[in-house]
This record gives C-alpha cells, structure tokens and sequence, in this order.
C-alpha cells in the first residue's frame, strides 16, 4: 500500500444521559434513561451505561425499559441543550481540519491525512481531541484512528466508554480476525444469518470466501464484504453539507385511521423541515415519506424532485402525493416522517433563469414567516391547512 490515509472517528459516550448528568450532578452514577413517555408508547433515545446493565438500549419502548430498570431515572430529552453541546464539540474538531463529517450531533469522522507537519502525528491529534473535548465539555467520548472509516469506526466502538484505539496500516488483519460478521458495514440480520448458514460467524473466516464466490452468493453487497474483511475501505470522509439529509417525524398516541389527518400531519411535519433547510441555507433534492404501521412493519417511499428545494409546502406536495398513491392503508399508523435528502448549500444552486414569479413570492413569504416564528415564538403563525384538513387529494 501506498501513503495510507489518516481517519479519526469521534463519538461521545452515551450522548444525551451523559450530557443529563452533567447538568444534574446528582444523576451521575445513576441509571439514567432519555427517551419518550414509559407510560406512554415512547421509546429509549439512549441510557447511561450504569442502566445498559440491566439490558436497556436505544429504541426500545420505554415501557420496557422501566420494567428492566425501574429505579432507573426517566428523562425527555432536551435537544436544544444537546444541539448546543454538539456545536461545541464541533468547534473542537473544525479547530484542526475543515474535513469534518459530522454524521450525527454526537458523532464525526475527520480526515488528518497529510496534516502531519503542520499538526504533528495524526494520533496525538486524535488524543488531544479526546482531552479537548473533555476538558471543554465534561464530557466522555471515544474515538478511533485508522486508514479509512471503516476501521476508525469500528476501533472507536470497541474502545467505548471512555476509550482510545488506534488500528495501523499493516495491522488490519489481525485486528479483524476474531470479531463476529455483524461488525462489518452491511451485513444485518439476514446476511449474517446466511453467512452462518456458510459456518462464518468472523471476519478471519469470511477472508476464507473467494471473491467470485461472494459475488455469486451476495451479488454487489459480496464485492463489500471481500473488502472490509480485509480492512479495505474506500469511502471519502465527506465535508458537511455535501451529504446527509434533514426530517422530521412523529409517533402517535393512538394509531391514526383517518387519511385527512395524515395530510395534516404531514403537512406539519413538511413545514418543519422546510424551516430547519432554511435556518441552515441548504434546499434539498429527495423528499422521502415514512411510514410505520400499527405492526411497526416500516416502509418508505421517496421522489426525486427537479429541483431542490427549502419551502414546506413543495416538500408537503410530493410527500402527501407519496402518501397518496403509494401507500396502502391496510391497518392504522404508527408514525408519520418526511425526510429530505440531496442536500446542498442553496447559495450553489443555479437558479432557473427565469423564476416563476408564484413561486419566487412563495418563497418571500415562507422567509418572512420564519422570520415572525423567530421573533414570536413556534405558535405565533401556522397555516390554515395545518388546522384544518384539506379536502382530499383527487
Ligand atoms: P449513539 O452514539 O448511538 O449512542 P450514545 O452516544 O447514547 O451511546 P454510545 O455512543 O456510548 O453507545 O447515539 C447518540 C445519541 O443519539 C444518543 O445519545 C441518543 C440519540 N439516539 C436516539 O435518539 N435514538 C437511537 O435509536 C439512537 C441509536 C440514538
Ligand atoms: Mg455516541
């Protein structure tokens, strides 16, 4: 191999309990569970890892938490504080490089590949991070250093809480040898199920698979998995703003039957992501609805639009099409999401030459809107169709 890259993976220690205990010192040291309403049908954001003791995870229903863990401390989240902690965390890490990809607010990958004479070596970087951030935030995190994200990851999560670990070039192989399938990117239940049908249950193992035979049996994902069985991985670490997608969802009390109410629903959640794109100047590309039945079976159905868009109700127009026409309301619904992918900064967009003059006024108005929303709080205004249905789409 030639000059390897140089990947660092950041992810703080069980994120939104951490940051609960820090603010309520008398929780440290106590199971601590963030989540959605135990009497209610909430489920677990995250838990302190003094409440992972007792079988307590994310996205389980809070009911069940407390039944595992009853003495555990039940919180909502607060996630304009942890927003605000994230920013923190990010300013840390921009501090070295601008190749930031922050792939959640509590998670990040950098790239330090060639900053070596001007940082000195990636991994004393990487264990400055890990001081900053705890020196600056109070709080844990764990972080990975490696030739490629892959690898960065995957030492981060195996260092967690707490933790520090490097995986050098040349090492690889060693370091992959005795971990189960599950840890590659990819492979889920249903692979890792046909995998052990093979009698591979590790990474050592799957190396024993020729390539043509992966292909065969896995199709495209098979190309993957001969390569991340080897450590080999060639995702760029992808500067913010240039990936990711931007939603917004909501679990019912009670199931919802009534398609009316769903366009409404819809339309709300449509005009909440519209507003955040454009607090963040990006416009978005792909509008995908979400769907979860009264069985929790999910699907999504997406459309590419011909132009990216902020606005909430261009958003609302392809989601409740979606909805519409490619759903079948069999049973009730559980959740309703709306989540816009193809992000770009919306100073990058070429503008049409000629702007329809409708849709440049549609625009003003949804600025100004947000604008008395900032000024005057989230209830000051809301369009009329977010309380009351609009007939039917025909
Ligand atoms: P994670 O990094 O997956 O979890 P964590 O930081 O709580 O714990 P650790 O990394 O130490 O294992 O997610 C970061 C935050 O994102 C988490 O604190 C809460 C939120 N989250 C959810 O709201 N729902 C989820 O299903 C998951 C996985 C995370
Ligand atoms: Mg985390």
């Amino acid at each position: 191999m030639g000059m390897g890259r140089k990947i660092v993976h950041v992810d703080m220690d069980a994120f939104y309990a951490a940051i609960e205990q820090l603010d309520h010192p008398e929780l440290r040291g106590r199971p601590v569970i963030v989540g959605g309403d135990p009497a209610g049908r909430g489920v677990v954001s995250t838990a302190s890892y003094e409440a992972r003791k007792f079988g307590v995870h994310s996205a389980m229903p809070a009911a069940q938490a407390r039944r595992l863990c009853p003495q555990a401390v039940f919180l909502r989240p607060r996630f304009a504080r942890y927003q605000e902690v994230s920013q923190q965390i990010r300013a840390i890490l921009y501090s070295y490089t601008p190749l930031v990809e922050p792939i959640s607010l509590d998670e990040a990958f950098l790239d330090l590949t060639g900053t070596e004479r001007l940082l000195g070596p990636a991994e004393e970087v990487a264990r400055e991070i890990k001081r900053r951030v705890r020196e600056e935030t109070g709080l844990t995190c764990s972080v990975g250093v490696g030739p490629n994200k892959f690898l960065a990851k995957l030492a981060s999560s195996l260092a967690k809480p707490d933790g520090f670990l490097v995986v050098r070039e040349g090492e690889e192989l060693a370091f992959l040898e005795d971990l189960p399938i599950e840890r590659l990117w990819g492979v889920g239940e249903a692979t890792a199920k046909r995998l052990r049908g093979l009698g591979i249950t590790t990474v050592g193992q799957l190396r024993g698979l020729a390539l043509e035979e992966l292909l065969d049996k896995f199709g495209s994902l098979g190309r993957s998995l001969y390569e991340l069985a080897r450590g080999i991985d060639r995702s760029p670490v992808i500067p913010e703003r240039e990936a990711r997608s931007l939603g917004a969802e909501r679990t019912f009390p009670e199931d919802l039957t009534d398609p009316e109410e769903m366009e409404r629903v819809l339309f709300s959640l449509s005009e909440e992501v519209g507003r955040r794109l454009r607090e963040e100047g990006l416009k978005g590309r792909t509008v995908q609805l979400k769907v979860r039945f009264a069985d929790f079976k999910t699907i999504t159905r997406a459309k590419t639009l011909s132009r990216p868009t902020d606005l909430g109700r261009e958003i609302f127009e392809e989601a409740g099409r979606l909805l519409a026409e490619r759903v079948q309301l069999r049973q009730g619904v559980r959740l309703l999401g709306v989540q816009v992918s193809g992000l770009i900064p919306k100073d990058q967009e070429q503008l049409p030459l000629f702007q329809d003059e409708k849709e440049r006024r549609s625009a003003e108005l949804e600025r100004l809107i947000d604008e008395i929303r900032a000024r005057f709080g989230e209830e000051a205004l809301k369009w009329g169709r977010a309380l009351r249905p609009k007939p039917p789409r025909a």
